[in-house]
């Protein structure tokens, strides 16, 4: 991307969090968040049912969205690590819940599978579906969802479906649009603004919006911030 739309896309950012009314990222609390993720981090399981899954005994954040969105590069952006979560080219590489714990036993991040993929059978898609649902109702230890949404398509029929069940169940959510880089800055204002129309609608999204780049770590220090909030 041009430098002139680096600075452009800069700008928006800039907007996005100073102007936003719901801004309250203080220096101390972003510190606390670069502090918290200057830690180690470890994958301590992989849980394919709701009988193994780890111990409710530290705060977990999720990680949700589409199939491809971005989830596992997101977490290893904020752990700044590059191969914690696996990631790949082709949709469906998670296929189960993955628990990673940062520090000592501070705060869990869990890695969902991606809901809407095709290419998996209809049984695997529903079983998916069934655990990310029971782990959203029943894990008291869930303390916050990021709903990821790719900015390059924004929110899409699949994500509305995501939302009706967090709203259902008043399950407390964020969106997150990734991959911001690969956006032009006025594609990134018209999905930016379209996507905060439509989460205002919805009584259990959290009013900010997260704006983020896993590539460039764009936004990175502000989830770091919001996930350190909720310790
Ligand atoms: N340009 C760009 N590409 C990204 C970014 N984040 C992720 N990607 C790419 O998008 C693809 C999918 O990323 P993953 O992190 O594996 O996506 P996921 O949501 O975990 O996918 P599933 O596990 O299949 O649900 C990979 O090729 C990543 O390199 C980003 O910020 N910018
Ligand atoms: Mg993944």
């Amino acid at each position: 991307m041009a430098n002139n739309e680096t600075d452009k896309q800069s700008k928006i950012i800039d907007d996005n969090y100073l102007k936003n009314p719901n801004f309250d990222f203080t220096d101390e609390i972003v510190e606390k968040g670069k502090k918290l993720f200057s830690q180690s981090v470890k994958f301590i399981a992989g849980s394919n049912s709701m009988n193994s899954l780890p111990e409710e005994t530290v705060s977990e954040i999720a990680f949700s969205g589409r199939s491809n969105v971005g989830k596992s590069s997101l977490i290893n952006s904020i752990t700044g690590t590059k191969f914690t979560a696996r990631t790949s080219q082709n949709p469906g590489r998670t296929q189960q819940l993955n628990f990673f714990e940062v520090g000592n036993c501070q705060i869990r991040l869990v890695d969902f599978p991606g809901f809407g993929y095709a290419k998996a059978s209809k049984s695997s898609i529903q079983k998916w579906n069934n655990l990310i649902k029971s782990y959203i109702k029943y894990r008291s230890s869930l303390v916050r969802v990021f709903l990821l949404i790719d900015s390059r398509r924004g929110i899409t029929n699949p994500d509305r479906d995501a939302m009706e069940i967090f709203n259902k169940l008043a399950v407390s959510y964020q969106i997150v649009l990734t991959k911001i880089d690969k956006l032009k800055s006025s594609e990134l204002i018209s999905t930016f603004e379209g996507v905060i129309k439509e989460s205002h609608k919805n009584a259990a999204a959290h009013p900010f919006i997260h704006l983020t780049s896993s590539l460039k770590g764009i936004g990175i220090n502000f989830l770091r911030a919001d996930i350190a909030r909720l310790l």
